[in-house]
């Protein structure tokens, strides 16, 4: 076995298929520059080039390829948000995803499972109605279920009343998925790069230039680069970036952490969400159970783990699935989590001529990659805001009309 691989390793009849094209020089001058190699910087990029015939472009990444948040998140795609405007992008991006794999020619491993928000409070309950309406109206799939439905949709779920927070009731969402986080980002960077689309990575932005009140191009590491557009995609350094183009983001920066268990038989079928007792999990098609909570309880730009997060999860979570108490930790990490006053995200104009941002996406930007990319792309392309995007403008900080889409963030932040 060894001998015939190296055979084939050798022959150069059998050469290796390169995902990505050799990096290459920096040109001086681009049409398009995207800050941030994540899962929204390359979408946008494909779609710049797929959509717009946009195909000058760089993206630049001081990490590597989808190192930051797109590498740290729980892979959790759903649109059973508050606001008809989030309900609205989010299950844009939903029908993307579903057909992404055939698409792109990539398999993201898209499961379907269903998505359970549980209750343990009457205001809980009240909040999950409101949901359900405003989703149903939307055409989106989300009802109010109660204990019978839920023992069904998840049997090994502790629905005992024997509990510090019993269960009274949930918002059920069935197109709620999980899929392979990295291969989106993967798929993304292979067909913007099929298409002519340049990624740079190691090369960090130092500056942005610019000229009456208009962006000209990036300072990097590697040197100057002229631009007609910016785009800036740097989920957990975007209040640093928007300051380097000469505006304030009303955003701080928080740690996020997650970890994943050791592979158990397949038992858990939907994912699972309380916001009571700040927990999310999901079982990945390997059978490890991806965990996540609430936000650390200070600002910070770092990615360390901490033994508090893990415990608390722990105590959480068990309450939940008592007969887990002996299962393994694997591994865990933090992502930098940019959070808005209003938990909805920044995408769009900025005061800078032809600097466009795509931020704020707290501790829900995996599941709206695919439309921001698509969306952002459209902006980028036509130098105009698509009333999908218009909501989410930075201004509405200015103007006071804010989403509130708090109560439908994963757990209570
Ligand atoms: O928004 O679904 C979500 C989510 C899950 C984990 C963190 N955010």
């Amino acid at each position: 076995m060894p001998f015939g691989l190296l055979k084939y390793g050798l022959l150069p009849r059998y050469p290796v298929r390169r995902q990505l094209p050799a990096d290459r020089d920096l040109k001086p001058a681009y049409d398009v520059v995207i800050i941030g190699a994540g899962g929204h910087g390359l979408a946008t990029a494909y779609y710049l080039a797929r959509d717009w015939g946009i195909t000058d472009v760089c993206v630049l990444d001081k990490g590597y390829l989808a190192g930051g948040n797109t590498a740290r998140n729980t892979a959790i795609i759903r649109s059973n948000y508050l606001t008809p405007e989030g309900v609205r992008f989010y299950d844009e991006s939903v029908r993307l995803f579903r057909t992404f794999s055939n698409d792109l020619g990539y398999n993201i491993l898209y499961s379907e499972r269903g998505h359970l928000t549980l209750a343990h409070t009457d205001a809980a309950l009240r909040t999950m109605r409101w949901r359900a309406e405003v989703n149903k109206h939307m055409g989106v799939d989300s009802e109010l279920v109660f204990l019978d439905d839920i023992a069904r949709l998840c049997p090994p779920l502790n629905l005992s009343d024997d509990v510090r927070y019993p269960i009274l009731g949930a918002l059920y969402h069935a197109p709620g998925a999980i899929a392979r986080h990295d291969a989106v980002a993967w798929a993304y960077a292979r067909e913007a790069a099929n298409r002519g689309v340049e990624i740079h990575q190691r090369t960090e932005v130092t500056g942005i230039r610019q000229s009456d009140g208009r962006v000209t191009g990036v300072e990097t590491t590697r040197g100057p680069v002229a631009a007609g557009r910016v785009v800036q995609a740097v989920a957990g350094s975007s209040s640093l970036l928007a300051a380097m183009a000469g505006f304030r983001l009303p955003i701080r920066t928080i740690p996020l952490q997650a970890c994943v268990s050791q592979p158990l038989k397949p038992f858990l079928d939907p994912i699972v969400v309380s916001g009571s007792l700040h927990v999310y999990v999901s079982q990945t098609p390997r059978g490890e159970l991806v965990m996540g909570g609430t936000t650390d309880p200070y600002a910070l730009y770092g990615t360390r783990s901490t033994l508090a997060f893990k415990e608390t999860l722990m105590a959480d979570l068990l309450e939940l699935f008592p007969f887990l108490s002996e299962a393994k930790l694997l591994r865990q990490w933090a992502g930098m989590t940019d959070m808005t006053p209003d938990f909805a995200p920044v995408m769009g104009l900025t005061p800078l001529e032809d600097y466009f941002i795509d931020a704020g996406w707290g501790t829900w930007g995996f599941k709206a990659t695919p439309v921001c990319g698509k969306r952002m792309a459209e902006t980028v392309a036509r130098g105009e805001v698509p009333d999908i995007l218009e909501p989410f403008r930075l201004s509405r900080f200015r103007d006071f009309v804010q989403l509130g889409e708090k109560g439908a963030a994963a757990v209570g932040h």
